[in-house]
């Protein structure tokens, strides 16, 4: 075809490579490239922030297993965005940032920085539209680095090549890549391994995502407990042998059974500080197996006895395949009774600490998971209040959790909700934030409205920045710095459109239980007054990773 400009042809490139979902905030540098994607077909997100364009699109991607694209302005538009690029870079997702970029020639252009840089700090990956001739090729380049490597790709627009003639040629095609399986050697050491655990457990991260079934049937024949890392949580939802989530998270009972396990696998899971409690949640006698497709995982975080770089999936069935019968393990009678009776957070005795004004941040979340349809998606923000949602909401399956946390970012909960909520139409999107990340993030608050997204938003509201309060407070510090007036959020909410009620005490729920029944045509904004006399319980092991 003739008539079209390189901006054209790269936005109709993505649309023909498979994107399907865009984020961002159009200017005149990135207006022609992102009318191409939504004249191609791909559905355009319009958010009030770049930040929330990168945050939701790295939400969208993890939680649909796509892969996104954002597109922002020159130089602001993407400084805007780096929050949420880099919490993107550092979890690997697969997120394709279209950035304009002032002409080579326009030295003095007030958007100019150093775009390629600010990629390559936060772990990006940057490249560029290079000319005409090579405007397909070098969008297929980007895109593929981005889908079948996983990396967070920074693909930067220069002006002038954007506006110059080009013809959408065909793209070149990307070869069908076979994941490697894990050699004999290493299904024969796990077997053995496994065969002889008495009380092994396994604990899936992202990169066991797409292998429930083959983990299960593994677990099964061996006799292992399940746990997955936090950003991986439901995977392993409505089994009889699910811990949930091992680290600062875990609950005493999956503590103690981590703790007490004689053989660990990790799956796909790193075993950074926080899945192992900085080490401490493993025995120093129990061997420890890691299976990670790239071999740099292997033992990068925690000791491993055995590495094995292979494929999830075909591995846990070669495994399987491998054992000489089935063993019972660690799936004994008493161990299924106990996580029966306190396998759940809520199934933990604590003392209420609500009063006339303020509600048990533990009560408010176990009486939401009630009154809440099952079918659900949670996306939770940073802060001291993190854990209880995290925690006390169930969730269906890993699409029902979304955890933008390797940047631990406050801020990003809201946008984080915006993308799990379009790559899971039909759920009921939950975003939980402490006030403030909430305020921190509000820009989407339109967004979200504007989208009609029937999104329930609980803010665990403390008038502060609680896990600042928390950490020095104890010393006798000076908190002036971190602790705020009361605000009204339920009223900023009804100026933005939403639905919002104040709870203090548990009866103030009753709005959302009517609200959450339907249509749930606008969304609900739920401050909570929590009451924060005390830290909650995984602050201390967040603190001793700074
Ligand atoms: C962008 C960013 N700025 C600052 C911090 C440091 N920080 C960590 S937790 C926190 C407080 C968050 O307050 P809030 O959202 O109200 O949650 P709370 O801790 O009160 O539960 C801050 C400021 C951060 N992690 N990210």
């Amino acid at each position: 075809m003739t008539g079209q400009t390189v901006a054209e042809v790269v936005g109709a490139t993505l649309a023909g490579l498979g994107a399907d979902h865009a984020f961002g905030v159009v200017g005149s540098g990135n207006f022609h490239v992102t009318n191409a994607l939504v004249a191609h077909g791909v559905r355009f997100v319009a958010t009030r922030h770049e930040s929330g364009a990168a945050t939701a699109a790295d939400a969208y991607a993890r939680v649909s297993g796509r892969a996104a694209v954002v597109t922002v302005h020159q130089g602001c538009g993407l400084t805007n965005a780096m929050t949420g690029i880099a919490e993107a870079a550092k979890s690997r997702t697969p997120m394709l940032v279209l950035a304009a970029e002032p002409a080579a020639t326009a030295l003095r252009s007030n958007f100019r920085v150093d775009q390629d840089a600010l990629a390559r700090a936060v772990g990006a990956v940057s490249d560029r539209i290079h000319g005409a001739e090579s405007a397909v090729a070098d969008t297929a380049r980007a895109w593929y680095l981005a889908t079948r490597e996983s990396r967070t790709v920074l693909l930067n627009l220069p002006l002038d090549v954007q506006a110059a003639p080009a013809e959408a040629t065909a793209c070149p095609g990307a070869p069908t890549v076979h994941r490697p399986r894990a050699s004999d050697e290493a299904v024969a050491a796990l077997a053995d391994l496994l065969t002889h655990a008495e009380r092994p457990v396994f604990i899936a991260g992202r990169g066991a995502l797409d292998a429930r079934a083959e983990l299960e049937a593994l677990a099964a024949a061996c006799g292992a407990l399940l746990a997955t890392s936090a950003v991986a949580r439901g995977m392993f939802a409505g089994s009889d042998w699910n811990l949930d989530v091992s680290g600062g998270f875990a609950t005493p009972l999956a503590a103690e059974l981590i703790g007490a396990a004689d053989v660990v696998v990790a799956w796909g899971a790193s075993l950074n500080m926080w899945t192992t409690r900085h080490g401490r949640l493993v025995d120093s006698g129990a061997k420890v197996v890691q299976v990670d497709l790239d071999p740099a995982a292997l033992g990068a975080h925690h000791r491993v006895d055995v590495g094995i770089t292979g494929d999830v999936r075909h591995s846990a069935d070669a495994v399987t395949a491998a054992l000489p019968g089935e063993t019972a393990g660690y799936r004994t009678d008493l161990v299924r009774a106990r996580l029966g009776a306190e396998g759940r957070w809520r199934d933990v005795a604590y003392d209420d600490e609500g009063d006339a004004s303020h509600i048990d941040p533990r009560t408010v979340s176990i009486l939401l998971d009630d009154l809440l349809p099952r079918e659900r998606v949670v996306a939770v923000d940073s802060g001291n209040f993190m854990g209880y949602p995290s925690m006390f909401l169930s969730v269906p399956d890993h699409r029902g959790f979304c955890f933008t946390q390797a940047f631990q970012s406050v801020g990003l909960g809201l946008a984080s909700a915006l993308g799990a909520a379009l790559a899971t139409p039909g759920r009921l999107p939950v975003a939980a934030c402490g006030d403030g990340g909430f305020l921190m993030g509000i820009a989407e608050l339109d967004t979200v409205r504007r989208l009609g997204l029937g999104m329930l938003i609980v803010v665990y509201n403390d008038n502060a920045y609680g896990a600042e309060v928390h950490h020095f407070g104890p010393g006798g510090h000076p908190l002036s710095t971190v602790v705020f007036p009361d605000t009204d959020l339920a009223a900023i909410a009804r100026g933005h459109g939403c639905a919002a009620v104040t709870v203090r005490r548990p009866e103030d729920l009753a709005a959302v239980a009517a609200w959450a029944v339907g249509p749930r045509e606008v969304p609900m904004v739920v401050d909570v007054k929590v009451a924060a006399g005390r830290p909650s319980w995984w602050l201390e092991e967040a603190f001793r990773g700074h």
